[in-house]
Order: structure tokens, then sequence, then C-alpha cells
């Protein structure tokens, strides 16, 4: 079965949008098999966007990734990958759909409330950092 990685970024916790959002998940017929609330490490933040290291945007997405807690959460099923990023729409909350996560709660292509895995690769890559006890 495939799995993704979702994280509820500092921008939703602190604005108390954790259950709304879970909801929207589960409501989908999603299926969550692990889920936590914590403040991540600088290091663990650089290794989830290691991809994005270097580029102008970098230190200010690990700054406001490790500013408060985050929800991690697994979620597992078929295609899931697919349907939870479509589910949080396009990475710029201005172009992203109405309906979706982004679309609905955000305004700004930093601090745009939700992460999901985009890959099967990602993914594992992800939930081994985020749930190295699974
Ligand atoms: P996504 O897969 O939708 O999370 O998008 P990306 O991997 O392209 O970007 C990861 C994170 O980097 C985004 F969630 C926010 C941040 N980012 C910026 O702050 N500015 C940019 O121009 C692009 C991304």
């Amino acid at each position: 079965m495939e799995k993704t990685l979702v994280l509820i970024k500092p921008d939703a916790m602190k604005r108390n949008l954790m259950g709304e959002i879970i909801s929207i998940y589960q409501r989908k017929g999603l299926e969550i098999t692990h889920l936590k609330v914590v403040q991540p490490s600088p290091e663990l933040v650089k290794e989830h966007y290691k991809e994005h290291e270097g580029k102008p945007f970098f230190n200010n997405l690990v700054e406001f990734l490790t500013s408060y807690r985050v929800c991690a959460f697994v979620i597992e099923g078929e295609r899931v990958i697919e349907t939870v990023r479509k589910l949080n729409g396009a990475t710029d909350p201005l172009e992203a759909e109405l309906g979706t996560i982004r679309g609905k709660y955000a305004i700004h292509k930093s601090y745009n409330v939700v992460h999901a895995s985009d890959s099967v690769e990602s993914a594992n890559r992800e939930i081994a950092l985020w749930f190295p006890e699974i």
C-alpha cells in the first residue's frame, strides 16, 4: 500500500487549524496510521528539505519550520501521494484552487500550511526521518 508523509506547518498550528485540516483528509476517506506533534530540530528540517539547500528561500524555510510545533503524520492507501497533493493544492496558495487546503487557508508561498511527499521515494525517505521508530 502507498504511503505519504504529511506535515501541518507552524503557521497552521499557531492558528489552531490542526483539527480542521486533519478532518479534511479523514472525511476524504484517507487513513492516518501514525501521528505526532513535535517541534523539529534544524537538522531534521534541513535533511527533510535537502533538495532545496542553497536556494534563496532555504534558510527562511528552515527557520519557519523550526519556529513552532508541527503535526506530522503518515497516510496510507491507494494512490495517496497524488490524492493528498491534490487536496493540498499548488505550492503557491495564490495559484492553488480555492477548494484546496492551501487555497482556503493560505496566502503566502513560504507559509503554505501543509507539506506532503511528492513521490514514493520522497515518502519513504521522509517517513524514515520523521518516524524513525516505525
Ligand atoms: P511542495 O512540494 O508543494 O511543498 O513545494 P516545494 O518542494 O517546491 O517547496 C517546498 C517549500 O519551500 C514550500 F512549501 C515553501 C518553500 N518555498 C518558498 O518559500 N519559496 C519558493 O519560492 C518555493 C518554495
